[in-house]
């Protein structure tokens, strides 16, 4: 009965598809024969083309209109800004276009970037494994503050410095290229964060410690933490001729166990000083364990901390004078000798500061109260007379003299919850973020009054005016760099982007213009400067080695090419250009040391190639003119491909040759 039932259905079912085919069939027949020049199809809806269709149809208001035009680059068009990012934990540089806030490059700096074949060559290897302290093995960094070279206080688009704050090194990028040429690294200190900012002249990179510990790594209970734990600034000589930091020259001032923070060198009027702050002056170190406030509250007991300020000129003459004790390689001038010398003075600032900033004539200094609501402005001058007549409120616990609050200050601008760092313009006004608020406050140096208030996606920490930390600020464009991004964008999980927010701070009121969403890292600092101020070579001559900075030893001309058996292992002199390796059979036994030399002898713009033999963890990218060596072992026997990993040419697959490892014992 039930198999019946089924088949019985099954014919009901189908008689009726049949049914309702036959008579759609007809109507559609009667209707396409009824009407013949009637449409057959629903109006077409025209999706909005014009400037107010489409206003109205996205919901763009005037403003928004004008943004458009104002960060929109057609096809070709060039951007007038360039802007450098940190890029936070994933320890690379980010080269940003302004207005238009494309991306343009990113720079591997403290971590490997396989694309650019940074890490995977032998210079660029070597100078990332020097740069380890410790003999260890970091493969990232965590970056926070770019710093231009300066000529008088303003860019001078020569270098970059960058910071590591998880393992203290810096970082030399020369603009000639864009290519990190140097790692510095110090076992001194653990931790770090005023960094990098470099003196009028470039004369110095100043590296500030954050997290005490004792000075050159070794351990102590963190029970003496008041007599044995310490802050230190280094000063990294720079010498521009060589394009690098001579460590030989540079030097360091001890400084008593508070978290130093943000740094900045005073120019002009102060120039010769440099200004850090701190914070846990209470010199709390956590332990909630073992019943200790957690650090967040230990360390914000006190009403104000230490502003400290340095004077580095004269440090320069103590060093010269002998006067130091060398600790993990650097000279170190003790706190003593410090206080004793008149090097290191202090200055209350409001409930722990963050970030210190240099107005542009050089005549004050602007802190910021992060858990207090003032920006306190500080005036050098004032500091100076208190120092030459001696005028103190008293020393700390290390003896360090500390300068009355009121009598160095001309005021506080009312700013509002959480400001931290703050940048200027050329029409006197400093701009300020504001993190609790999520605002860019706007305000009068003169009067100290708030002018406007822009509200900004979210919480926002750093932000960069063009020039905004110079002599010479330009007062165009100005970035918010938001560590929080939350309902801004098209959601991407539980991972947000960061949102780098472009305002133009040229006319009366700031106008928000553009969410640029970051993808990676959390990007703190960055710095503007003039695309004209940049002068990129685009090729290199044949045969440079960016690292070495000079034409490599090695270099292989065409017509040169070669393998060469030595008592040492196979040297193997090669050639690429479009759309070749030469040599393009490498035959190797099983065990052979090899040494790659391989030269790009292309001299066109943009003929980029890339090289790598699967199997051996190898990648480098040569640009047009660039030479890399590699040295591996050939441990792994087989038939290995090498090829060209950049679409060149139409030819490019075709880019290719064998690595040919013959086993030991010919099998
Ligand atoms: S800090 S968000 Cu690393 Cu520059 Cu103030
Ligand atoms: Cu060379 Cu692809």
């Amino acid at each position: 009965m039930e198999r019946l039932d089924e088949d019985h259905r099954w014919w009901t079912g189908s008689r009726r598809t049949v049914v309702a085919l036959v008579v759609l069939f007809v109507v559609g027949a009667v209707v396409i024969a009824g009407c013949p020049d009637e449409p057959t199809e629903p109006e077409e809806v025209r999706p909005a083309r014009t400037v107010p269709e489409l206003m109205e149809a996205r919901g763009l208001s005037e403003a928004d209109v004008q943004a458009a035009l104002m960060t929109y680059h057609p096809s070709g068009m060039q951007d007038e800004f360039v802007m450098f990012a940190s890029g936070g934990q994933a320890g690379n540089l980010i080269v940003i276009g302004v207005p238009s806030m494309r991306i343009l490059r990113y720079v591997g700096v403290f971590t490997p970037e396989p694309w650019q074949g940074y890490g995977y060559d032998d210079d660029t290897a070597a100078m990332l494994a020097e740069s380890q302290r410790f003999d260890g093995d970091i493969s990232w960094g965590d970056m926070h503050h770019p710093a231009l070279s300066k000529t008088d206080g303003d860019y001078d688009g020569e270098y970059l410095f960058v910071n590591d704050k998880a393992n203290p090194r810096v970082a030399v990028i020369d603009l000639s290229d864009l290519v990190t040429k140097q790692i510095v690294s110090t076992e001194l200190i653990q931790s770090e964060h005023g960094s990098t900012f470099v003196t009028p002249n470039t004369e110095y990179v100043i590296q500030s410690a954050q997290y005490p510990a004792p000075l050159g790594g070794v351990f102590a209970p963190i029970e003496e933490y008041d007599e044995l734990y310490r802050g230190a600034v280094i000063f990294w000589r720079f010498d521009r001729e060589a394009g690098r930091i001579d460590e030989e020259a540079s030097f360091a001032i001890e400084l008593p166990p508070y978290m130093q923070d943000l740094a900045a060198a005073g120019w002009l009027e102060s120039e010769g000083w440099a200004f850090i702050n701190s914070f846990n002056t209470e010199r709390a170190y956590g332990g909630i364990q073992e019943g200790n406030p957690p650090l967040e509250s230990g360390s914000a007991q006190f009403d104000t901390d230490f502003l400290h300020l340095v004077d580095w000129r004269s440090a320069e003459q103590v060093v010269a004078d002998g006067n130091t004790t060398t600790i993990s390689d650097l000279p170190v001038i003790s706190l003593e000798t410090a206080v004793e010398e008149g090097l290191l003075y202090f200055v209350p600032a409001s409930k722990s500061p963050h970030g210190v900033d240099i107005t542009p004539d050089g005549s004050e200094i602007v802190v910021s109260g992060k858990l207090d609501t003032h920006a306190t402005v500080y005036s050098f001058s004032q500091m100076m007379a208190l120092i030459e007549e001696g005028e103190f409120d008293g020393v700390d616990d290390y003896g360090v003299p500390i300068l009355p609050m009121e009598q160095a200050m001309r005021g506080q601008a009312e700013i509002g919850l959480g400001p931290l760092h703050t940048q200027f313009d050329n029409r006197g006004y400093a701009y300020t973020s504001v993190y609790i608020e999520s605002v860019i406050a706007k305000w009068s140096l003169e009067t100290l009054e708030v002018v406007e208030k822009l509200p900004v996606h979210y919480n926002v920490g750093h932000l960069s005016a063009v020039g905004g930390d110079t002599v010479n600020p330009r007062g165009r464009f100005l970035v918010s760099m938001n560590k929080w991004a939350l309902d801004r964008f098209t959601s991407t999980g539980p991972l947000f982007p960061q949102n780098f927010q472009l305002i133009d701070i040229s006319g009366d009121s700031m106008q928000l213009l553009y969410d640029m969403p970051l993808p990676l890292g959390e990007p703190h600092y960055a710095q503007m400067i003039e695309a004209d101020l940049l002068d990129l070579d685009t090729i290199y001559p044949i045969g440079y080695n960016p690292i070495q900075g000079e034409i490599d030893e090695n270099a292989v001309e065409p017509g040169d090419e070669r393998i060469e058996r030595r008592d040492d292992g196979v040297h193997v002199y090669m050639t690429a250009i479009r759309s070749h390796f030469n040599p393009d059979i490498v035959r190797l036994q099983e065990g052979d040391t090899v040494h790659l030399y391989l030269t790009s002898v292309e001299q066109a713009e943009d003929a980029i190639h890339g090289f790598t033999i699967g199997g051996y963890d190898i990648h480098v990218s040569l640009e047009p003119g660039k030479h890399a060596n590699v040295t591996f072992v050939a441990d792994k026997p087989g038939v290995w491909p090498m090829y060209c990993t950049e679409f060149c040419s139409a030819l490019h697959l075709e880019m290719a040759g064998y690595f040919l490892v013959e086993p030991q014992g010919g099998e």
